[in-house]
């Protein structure tokens, strides 16, 4: 008999108290995200993307563990480890400051959020910045305190997320500003609520920091939007592509460095900020790079899924078998009706800031394809590609 394979649970590999609530209501498949479950489709991705792109979901992104760096000396590890300036940043916002180690390599991607003076929370992508965190204090004396305290964010993205959010936590939910947060009410608790989150469908994201208070949210959430077609959803691979949403373990590696990734806009070249990989990619700027993350898009037929001729590496062949490079992501863009991808493109195959450019891609069915190489963030209307705005 051939069954799919499945993942077999333990205290090991970690619940969020909304698992259950996500099991009850649908989820069809979940993906390991920081050592803890992270849901990733429910009814069929195509359409979770139409529902979340018209109406409303709550995601259990609890799997975005947040890493604490509070005392005396927060400030200055936080900035050791992104190279992007912290030194302007209020209390209450919140910045995508990815982290790179000293020779520029990716770390990680998180959303810092800066409690107080002193106090922050990286809210990370899937790896262990808790050990990485530990390890620079550790070595470097630092008088911090590191720890991953117990908070589960809860995201409500959408068109309709402020409506509901405003049944939930009131008029006040609108004067929250895009990546600032506050801490709100509700039953008995206070949670940091951000306008924020993994999509560019709008919404917000709560930072539950108690488990029995956030299930209750959790339902009121659910209960309030039942006319604005509320459902249980979670990161949605078609629209976290069409949004140019990068996603660190897939698009971006630790084998990368920070510009490789085209991340230059979160490090500030001129401005000299204590990090570790200030030197190293200032370094590397001038001397150029040799491969670049890049977005691919092409029309095939549906043989074309998935584009690598080599499922161990990743790697995307050319028309005589050689390595254009590794690929991150790939899906079938129902809106734009292409195929987007992304492929740290190797740099014999591309050049910086020039028009368009084509490669030809072998595809793991033996066919052929031509691909336009596009510059990320993708920008389809200048790449002459019309968005259908209605659903299948
Ligand atoms: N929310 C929270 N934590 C997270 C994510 C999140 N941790 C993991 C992962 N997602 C981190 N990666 C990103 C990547 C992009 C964005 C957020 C988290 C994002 N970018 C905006 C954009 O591209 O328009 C804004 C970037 C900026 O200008 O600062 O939202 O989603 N809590």
């Amino acid at each position: 008999m051939n069954t799919a394979p499945y993942l077999a649970i333990s205290n090991r590999l970690r619940s969020t108290p909304f698992t259950h609530r996500v099991q009850q209501q649908g989820a069809t498949a979940f993906t390991v995200y920081n050592h803890m479950l992270l849901p990733t489709e429910f009814e069929s991705v195509e359409s979770d993307y139409w529902h979340l792109c018209e109406h409303v979901q709550v995601w259990d992104v609890g799997a975005e563990r947040q890493v604490e760096i509070a005392g005396p000396d927060a400030e200055k590890l936080v900035q050791w480890m992104t190279p992007r300036d912290l030194s302007q940043v209020d209390k209450g916002r919140c910045v995508y400051a990815p982290l790179a180690d000293e020779h520029g390599l990716l770390i990680n991607d998180p959303v810092a959020l800066k409690l107080a003076d002193n106090h922050w929370w990286l809210s990370i992508a899937d790896s262990d910045v808790l050990l990485w965190a530990k390890g620079l204090a550790s070595a470097a004396a630092l008088d911090v305190k590191v720890r991953e305290p117990e908070v589960w964010p809860l995201a409500v993205q959408g068109p309709k997320a402020e409506e509901l959010m405003v049944r939930v936590f009131g008029n006040n939910i609108k004067d929250i500003r895009f990546f600032r947060f506050r801490p709100m009410p509700f039953n008995g608790c206070e949670f940091n609520v951000a306008r924020s989150g993994w999509s560019k469908q709008g919404g917000f994201e709560i930072y539950v920091d108690n488990a029995q208070v956030g299930v209750e949210l959790y339902d009121v959430l659910i209960d309030a939007g039942a006319d604005l077609q509320v459902r249980a959803g979670c990161p949605n691979l078609i629209e976290r592509m069409e949004s140019s949403l990068l996603s660190f373990g897939n698009d971006m590696t630790s084998q990368h460095t920070l510009l490789e990734c085209g991340l230059d806009a979160f490090f500030n070249l001129e401005h000299q900020v204590e990090s570790l990989s200030g030197d190293a990619l200032r370094k590397q700027y001038s001397a150029g790079l040799d491969r670049k993350l890049f977005g691919l898009v092409f029309i095939a037929s549906d043989g074309a899924m998935p584009i690598s001729t080599d499922p161990f590496n990743g790697y995307v062949s050319g028309r005589a078998g050689e390595i254009l490079g590794r690929l991150g992501s790939q899906v079938w863009s129902p809106r734009y009706k292409h195929q987007l991808a992304t492929v740290m493109l190797e740099k014999k195959y591309f050049v910086e800031n020039s028009g368009e450019q084509t490669v030809e891609l072998q595809l793991a069915d033996g066919g052929f394809v031509n691909a336009t190489i596009l510059p990320l963030p993708f920008n389809f209307s200048e790449a002459g590609i019309e968005a259908a705005w209605v659903s299948s």
